[in-house]
């Protein structure tokens, strides 16, 4: 594992002088609603970042949504934060490695979202540069990463039912169910049912509080992987009394943000397993440094997934190459969400459930700059002074 601290510092230092950075808010719609305990979505408003540097162009995507439900980041602010403070410091002077930005960035509080669509996008320039994948730049080891599949809440238990059969036949390894107060136990024991020998997981999306604590133990009778994020959000110490109370795993997603809180969650025991999104945690440098941290204390990792476009999801995919993501990620097929996506070839997963790892240099996929523009809502061009 290269240390995020060290890429691109080899023997011929790169330097990256960026001279535009673009941004495209894209509206892509959902094959069907996504509903979470927050709220249903029937389209993803998908914000590109495209970084150009000496007739190269390296993609990244900012994860945030429209409204401030799963986290207090939204396209408004993402856009905001960008245009006035993070794309200037980029623009700035010539990047000298993925530590160099990240600490440009560090200064302003917050906002990880949009710091990662920027260190996604350089990520995908310093892979180009250096000609190698983005998962060989980060030190990923696998070929191919095994892969599971979030289901929404659905009007029913049987439509519920038909998806889990539906994903089951098409390879995915694990199954999660998004669960609330009133779609949770009675989902979770019919679909263990019919499924006794599954990996099987819940996602609370922070539904709950330590009040629910005989309510979720429940939840114990169904041999879960794991019970994400059951309560707020921004918690990790109820978190730590509701698992020393639970025989179940818990693992956390929100209130994960950066190294800090993964480390005071590990030494509080708030969680045996934790889900990186390089999104949520303000891109590579922090996702990096999560996997060591978790790997030295031999505690599972796996990628979770924002319903991006392939752009994010190509990242995804090179991140969850790490030796340290064991458990299945949220990384589905391209067309779980999407009629036609903005890459190609498209995201694909086989019938073992597992996505290939590109080799070629950058993100691996060819970005599909046609339909991009055919779905652009808005574009913004900013350029060195
Ligand atoms: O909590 O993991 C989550 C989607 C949007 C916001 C939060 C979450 C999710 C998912 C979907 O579970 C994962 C995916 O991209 O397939
Ligand atoms: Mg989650």
């Amino acid at each position: 594992m290269v240390p995020a601290s060290q890429i691109s510092n080899q023997a011929t230092p790169t330097q990256i002088k960026v001279d535009g950075v673009e941004i495209r808010l894209v509206r892509l719609p959902l094959i069907e609603p996504f509903e979470t305990s927050f709220g249903k979505i029937d389209s993803r408003l998908i914000f590109l970042i495209c970084l150009s540097a000496g007739g190269l162009k390296g993609w990244g995507e900012v994860v945030a949504s429209e409204q401030p439900l799963y986290s207090y980041e939204t396209v408004g602010t993402a856009f905001h934060v960008i245009k006035d403070f993070l794309a200037p410091a980029v623009l700035d002077e010539p990047i000298t490695s993925l530590a160099d930005l990240a600490r440009r960035f560090a200064r302003f509080r917050g906002h990880n979202m949009a710091k990662a669509g920027l260190e996604l996008a350089f990520m995908d320039l310093l892979a180009q540069v250096n000609k190698q994948s983005l998962a060989a730049l980060i030190g990923g080891e696998r070929k191919r990463v095994a892969v599971g599949v979030s289901l929404g809440i659905q009007p029913t238990l049987s439509q519920l039912l038909s998806r889990v059969e539906k994903y089951l036949d098409l390879g995915y390894q694990r199954i999660k169910l998004k669960i609330k107060p009133n779609w949770d136990i009675h989902v979770v024991f019919e679909v263990r049912r019919m499924y006794p020998d599954i990996l099987l997981s819940v996602d609370a999306n922070s539904a709950y509080t330590l009040a629910d604590v005989d309510h979720l133990r429940q939840l114990d009778d169904f041999d879960l992987l794991m019970i994400e994020q059951p309560l707020q959000s921004d918690d990790i110490v109820d978190h730590a009394e509701l698992q020393q109370r639970l025989k179940t795993s818990l693992c956390l997603d929100e209130s994960i943000t950066g190294q800090r809180q993964a480390k005071a969650a590990l030494d509080l025991k708030s969680c045996r397993i934790i889900n990186i999104k390089i999104g949520r945690v303000g891109g590579y440098s922090e996702a990096l440094a999560i996997h060591e941290l978790c790997a030295a204390r031999s505690i599972p990792v796996w990628c979770g997934g924002m319903l991006e476009s392939g752009i994010g999801r190509a990242h995804n995919i090179a991140l969850a190459s790490l030796h340290g993501f064991t458990l299945p990620g949220d990384i589905s097929a391209s067309s779980r969400y999407f009629e036609r996506d903005l890459i190609s070839p498209e995201v694909t997963v086989a019938s073992d459930g597992t996505v290939a790892v590109p080799d070629a240099a950058g993100l691996g996929f060819e970005v599909d700059t046609f339909y991009i523009e055919r779905q652009t809502e808005t574009r913004v061009y900013l350029s060195r002074k």
